[in-house]
This record gives C-alpha cells, structure tokens and sequence, in this order.
C-alpha cells in the first residue's frame, strides 16, 4: 500500500481495540482504522469481531460501515461468534458445576455454541479426579463437547485444534484458568503473557487486558480478559431459563402441564429424571438456583 493517496475501499474484520484505533483485519493485512461514518449517530460503537467497511487512503483507514451481528457480548465486547470454548481448570482453581451451569446458560441464551474444555488436567488427582471425571461423563451425557487438556502436557491439544477452523471462537472462563496457555499450545509462536495464580488469592490475576482476535488454526480466536460480567441478562425471564437446559428441553414435552416451569408442578418428567438419576442433581439444583436469582432481581427493578 503505498502512503501517496491511493484510495480504496475493503472490508475486513476488527480485530483489536487500541488507543482509540481499530486494527482491521483485510486482505491487504491489517490496517489501522478510525471509525468515521454514520453508524455512530445510530449509536454502534464497533467492536471486535464486527465486519467493516473501510475507505484506505495511504496508510490509514476510516470505518464507513459496521455490518449486521449476527450475536454479540457485551462484557467481553465482541461480536459474530460461531462458539465460545469454555474454559474451566479441573483444579486450581477447583471445578465449579455452578459456575459452568452458569456459563452455559449465558452462552445458550446468546444462542452460541458452547465447547467446554478443562485444563490443568494433567494436576488432577485422588478424589477431586474422581469428582471431576463424573461430571465430565454428566456433561459429555447432556451432549456437550468436553475436551480434557493440559497445556503442560499437551494432552488434548490437537482435539481442540481442528474445532476451531473456518470460524470464530471466543475463550471465556475465569482469570487463571488457564486461557492463554491454551493459546501458546496451540501456537508457541503467539508468546501470550501468563502468570501464576495468586496464592494469595487462589485465583488469576487478569493477566489479559484487552479482546484481540488472533488468527489460529485456520480460524480467528478471541484471548479475553475474562467475562466481567455474570449476571443473567435483564431480559432474561424465568421462563426463559428452562431452554437452556438441553436435558431440560429434549423431557419437557412429558412434563403433566404445558409451560411447566419443573418447579413444584405435579407430573414434571423433569423432577423425576433428577429422581431417577437421568439428570445430573447439581444441573437442576443450580437451574433452582437460577431461578431464584431472576426472581429476586425481578423483585429489585
Ligand atoms: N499445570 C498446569 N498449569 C497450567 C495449565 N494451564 C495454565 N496453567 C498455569 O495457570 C496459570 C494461569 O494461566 P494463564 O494462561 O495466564 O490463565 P488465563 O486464563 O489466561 O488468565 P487471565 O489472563 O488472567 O484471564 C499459569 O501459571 C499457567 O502456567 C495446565 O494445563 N497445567
Ligand atoms: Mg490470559
Ligand atoms: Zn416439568
């Protein structure tokens, strides 16, 4: 590209936020934008992930468009997604069926697809082994892909690797779990920052800063700072939170009542799934859980 005015127009992908720049991806690489256009007035602020118009001129782009999302997250920013890997260490820090219950519903609602991948595996043992290898059978049961890694022995690398072509995926999971030591297994050459838990703390330090999609393994990976965020969204209604439950779903239409909540109504094929062991019991007690939470916010608003 030469910086003597030559003027054209590309699309790309937004790929970095940085000091009021947007770095764009294009065919011509990457190119460092501002955002100039009318999408602002229609209050779009770009985010990673978006799909762009750009007028180039020399060295310098100028964002002209912002295309429809398909999705979008708010805390992490980012949008048009094809699935989010969630991560979660089998320890350090422990295993939580709540707080992966929880990211499920927060990834289904968005309708994302959600991988779940545990790391640390090769630090796994004794009874938190035992634990934690029944729940990756409970989750493999409902139809979750879970993948067990280590990015210390690279055990489970190459699963993860051929999921992640031709789309966009994003790593959610709490700080320290091990997000980018993911990444630099896959791909040493990205040299991602990590650091130790705190022992203090016995969680992450948030180590990663900022949304940067990176091209991997044929497709484009979000490293994010984590999700910020795990409250249930505003419109989230309690009825709402049953479909995103698939082993909820796929009984339902045996439950006695139509629009059954799996509460306390007569004649829930749910409740007598848990009852029967079908349904793993943390999945519906956290779903109870869940409900309390909507309801309690209901109450705040
Ligand atoms: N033994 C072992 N340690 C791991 C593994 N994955 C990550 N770690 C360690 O866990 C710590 C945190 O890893 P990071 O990759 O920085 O975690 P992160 O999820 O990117 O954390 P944030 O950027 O803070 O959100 C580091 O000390 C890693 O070396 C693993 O598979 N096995
Ligand atoms: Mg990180
Ligand atoms: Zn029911």
């Amino acid at each position: 590209m030469s910086a003597h005015g030559k003027e054209e127009n590309r699309t790309g992908t937004i790929i970095r936020l940085q000091g009021g720049f947007y770095d764009v991806m294009t065919e011509l690489g990457e190119v460092r934008s501002r955002a100039r256009g009318n999408f602002r007035k229609r209050g779009i602020a770009p985010v990673v992930g978006d799909d762009v118009l750009l007028h180039i001129e020399g060295e310098a782009g100028y964002i002209l468009e912002v295309n429809e999302r398909s999705n979008f997250l708010v805390r992490p920013p980012i949008a048009n997604i094809d699935q989010a890997l969630l991560l979660f260490s089998a320890t350090e820090p422990a295993f939580s069926a709540h707080l992966l219950d929880r990211f499920l519903v927060l990834i289904e609602a968005k309708e994302i697809k959600p991988v779940i991948v545990l790391t640390k595996m090769d630090l796994l043992e004794g009874e938190e082994e035992r634990v934690v290898k029944v729940a990756i059978e409970a989750y493999r049961k409902i139809g979750y892909t879970v993948i067990e890694t280590s990015s210390e022995t690279l055990e489970g690398i190459e699963v993860v690797r051929p999921l992640l072509e031709g789309k966009t995926s994003v790593l959610a999971g709490q700080s320290g779990v091990g997000k980018s030591s993911l990444l630099n297994a896959l791909e040493p050459e990205l040299a991602l920052e990590t650091s130790h838990i705190s022992k203090a703390l016995g969680r992450g330090r948030h180590t990663t800063r900022h949304v940067t999609l990176m091209p991997l393994a044929g497709g484009l990976v979000a490293d994010t700072p984590g999700f910020s965020n795990l409250d249930f969204p505003h419109e989230m209604e309690i009825e709402d939170l049953r479909w995103c439950f698939p082993e909820f779903v796929r009984l339902q239409d045996d439950c006695k009542f139509r629009g059954c909540l799996h509460l306390n109504e007569p004649g829930c094929a749910i409740k007598g799934a848990v009852e029967s062991g079908e349904i793993f019991p943390s999945r519906y007690s956290n779903y109870g859980m869940f409900v309390e939470e909507i309801k309690n916010r209901a109450r705040r608003y």
